[in-house]
């Protein structure tokens, strides 16, 4: 069926709405950050960058690294924001948007967030790195699709269970990472577990300042949280929105963070943009393999 107008917006020069991107500009290696100005801080060891572009939080640039194509995104701040960073990237590779029919032979793009996040594990330093193996939700926003397929939901009863979880939120999620890409990037110095992942950065996150919130423990509860072997290891705002949806659309995507303040030891990093510059080279030297 067509796609209308009104459902992929397009603007006049046929880029899709909020990415100012068309299909060209993008390679099938994607970095995602979340702030905007560490765009060139990647890009600035690229060996080229041969498109750029900006609309609101959304800038983009595309180059050569040791000679592999790659483009950096930022994605701003939350889920909401990875449901239109998502979608639109999508749309760029899977629809063509001259007829605005799905294309038939769908392309695999590899997704890498190059984030920062807190830590929820007292042995998990500031300053160290965390892969997230699954994405754990509890933002609502992936909610609005079909995810039965995708969703541990095992995880997410024992989850449930074990925090007493009030569902009147809405129904925590759980997805895991791309295994290929899991393994490509692993080594010995990288912690690994579940990434939760919030629709907001205070009362969403435990932080009380002048409010009260819904579960003054759940930070504390996460933190004891063990299936499996599985914990949880660390809280940010974008990596269940980007498991979910790239499992979904037929993406392969991985979340690194880089641990800049230790929630429950109740520490900052003195240096986050030395931990962030850190990760971006690792993840620079393991991206070539891809
Ligand atoms: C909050 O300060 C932001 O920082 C973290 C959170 O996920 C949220 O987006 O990640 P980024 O530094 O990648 O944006």
């Amino acid at each position: 069926m067509k796609i209308q107008e009104s459902e992929l917006i397009l603007n006049p020069d046929g880029s899709v709405y909020h990415l100012n991107l068309k299909p060209e500009n993008i390679a099938h290696n994607i970095i995602f950050v979340g702030d905007q100005d560490r765009v060139e801080k990647i890009t600035q060891h690229f060996d080229t960058i041969e498109f750029s572009t900006q609309k609101r939080e959304f800038k983009t640039q595309t180059g050569t690294y040791k000679g592999k194509r790659i483009t950096v995104l930022s994605t701003g701040i939350g889920p909401d924001n990875i449901d239109i960073v998502m979608n639109e990237l999508d749309a760029l590779v899977n629809i063509d948007l001259n007829t605005r029919h799905p294309k038939k032979e769908l392309t695999s793009l590899n997704i890498v967030r190059v984030g920062t996040s807190g830590s929820l594990q007292s042995d998990i330093p500031v300053d160290s790195f965390v892969m997230s193996q699954y994405g754990l939700g509890i933002d609502n926003m992936l909610r609005t699709y079909l995810i039965d397929s995708i969703s541990n939901t095992a995880m997410e009863d024992a989850f449930i269970k074990h925090t007493n979880w009030d569902l009147r939120k809405g129904r925590p999620y759980v997805v895991h990472g791309s295994e290929k890409l899991m393994q490509l990037f692993d080594s010995e110095k990288i912690h690994k577990g579940l990434t939760a992942t919030a629709g907001g950065f205070y009362g969403a996150q435990g932080r009380v300042l002048r409010l009260d919130i819904q579960d003054r423990a759940l930070n504390s509860k996460m933190d004891s949280f063990n299936y499996k072997e599985n914990r949880i290891t660390n809280l940010e705002m974008e990596t269940a929105a980007i498991y979910g949806l790239s499992a979904l659309l037929g993406h392969n995507a991985l979340s690194l963070n880089a641990i800049i303040a230790n929630r429950p030891n109740g520490t900052f990093s003195a240096d986050p943009y030395a931990v962030v510059e850190n990760l971006i080279a690792y993840s620079l030297e393991k991206i070539t393999a891809l």
